[in-house]
């Protein structure tokens, strides 16, 4: 058996792999990122934007924190409009009284890459891996063949760890799409929004404090090229009701792309010396914000157990890491579920489609009048 050419190799340069990567370092172990796109790529794709307590707690704990506690924004309230009225939660207020901080995800992988490399840690960027072995701890990185003691496959939805871990795989297509849109705008509330109208849903979630997040949901199949900057802020201004609640801030659309709202959760998520965490282990749609917070918490849980193989070889906590990881993964689906179902009702005036609405519209009612509906939306909003 030829020697390894790290302890750990690292697929995918995202938040899992780089949190994963920093936590091994700061432990002293040996590991190497490989990552298919470019250094400036991987700085520059923006993606999400709201990391709730416990990742903000885990950064702060290991000394990944500096960026997003100088630059990021503490955000602690949703407003939900709809046809009957608009309401807001301010869940800081609530439950476990904890809050998100808004910081674009390519600001804190940028954060996270320049703390790796300082920590000794090595990227190859531009490298491609066409196939990963679980049960020989190998991958073929452009078709060179590297050996390690353990792969940790971080290589998000499209990547081909997930296609090396033979699982059952749960998936749940939701039917809905949406048109996730980057404006060059500054956000136009102090708050998520929620908006519930017959044209259908709409999101306003903050970035920074010249760049705003919207979601226009969308038919399926919608091409997004067919979206001018024009139409979009109509759209926007009729579905937010902004006549009722005041205008929304303008500016230049910077990216619109097409999300189709899926999940799936695979019943396990290792594979020998093989194991996933973030994209490649579960996928859940935007909807709550839960994606690359459930990245951070697999990259903790993970770096806890290599680091327990490693260097007390005691592989219980590898061997249970699906175990730890799974039950977390589903509350997160649930949760996304629940919200998913909240801001979405079938268009048209037929009976079922009448009824869904009325039963959306009392979920609704039961959010702004009951404090325990509170408490759930504010405990599993920022928390899980
Ligand atoms: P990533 O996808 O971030 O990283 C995986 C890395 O692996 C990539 O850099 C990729 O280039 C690399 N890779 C893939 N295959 C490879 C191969 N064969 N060889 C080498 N490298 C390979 N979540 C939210 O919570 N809120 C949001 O608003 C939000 N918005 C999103 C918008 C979009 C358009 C998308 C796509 C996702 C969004 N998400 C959002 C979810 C997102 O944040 C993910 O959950 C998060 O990026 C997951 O992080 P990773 O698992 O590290 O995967």
């Amino acid at each position: 058996m030829g020697k390894n050419d790290a302890d750990v190799l690292i697929l995918g340069a995202g938040p899992a792999g780089l949190v994963l990567g920093n936590l091994l370092r700061a432990a002293g172990i040996d590991c190497v990122i490989l990552e298919r796109k470019s250094r400036e790529q991987v700085e520059n794709r923006a993606r999400a934007g709201f990391l709730a307590a416990n990742s903000v707690r885990l950064l702060e704990a290991n000394g990944l924190a500096d960026g997003l506690l100088r630059d990021g924004v503490q955000h602690d309230t949703c407003v939900f409009r709809y046809e009957r009225t608009e309401f807001e939660i301010k869940y800081g207020g609530l439950a476990a009284g904890e809050v998100h901080t808004v910081y674009p995800q390519q600001f804190l992988v940028t954060d996270l890459i320049a703390e790796f490399l300082a920590r000794g840690g090595e990227i190859k960027f531009g490298t491609e891996v066409s196939s990963v072995s679980g049960t020989e701890a190998t991958v073929i990185a452009d078709e060179v063949l590297l050996r390690a003691e353990y792969i940790a496959g971080c290589d998000g939805r499209r990547g081909v760890s997930r296609r090396s871990v033979p699982a059952r795989v749960f998936r749940r297509d939701h039917a809905i799409s949406w048109l996730a849109i980057l404006a060059e705008a500054p956000p136009s509330m102090p708050a998520v929004g929620y908006a519930m109208h017959e044209r259908g849903f709409a999101g306003h979630m903050a970035r920074t404090s010249t760049v705003t997040r919207y979601y226009l949901e969308v038919p399926r199949g919608e091409d997004p090229e067919g979206w001018t900057d024009d139409r979009i802020w109509d759209e926007l201004h009729q579905r937010m009701r902004a006549d009722q609640y005041g205008p929304l801030k303008q500016g230049a659309i910077l990216e619109r792309r097409i999300v189709d709202l899926g999940s799936h959760v695979m019943d396990t998520i290792q594979r020998g010396n093989l194991f996933l965490a973030g994209d490649a282990a579960s996928l859940i749609s935007p909807s709550a914000a839960k994606g690359a917070n459930l990245a951070l918490m697999e990259a903790e849980i993970l770096a806890g157990a290599l680091i327990a193989a490693h260097h007390e070889r005691d592989t219980t906590a590898l061997d249970r890491y699906s175990a730890e990881c799974l039950p977390r993964i589903w509350r997160a689906q649930e949760f996304s579920h629940w919200l998913i179902a909240l801001l979405h009702s079938p268009a048209g005036y037929d009976d079922e489609a009448v009824f869904q609405r009325a039963l959306r519209d009392a979920r609704l009612e039961s959010l702004r009048i009951s404090r325990a509906n509170q408490d759930f939306f504010a405990e599993s909003y920022v928390g899980i």
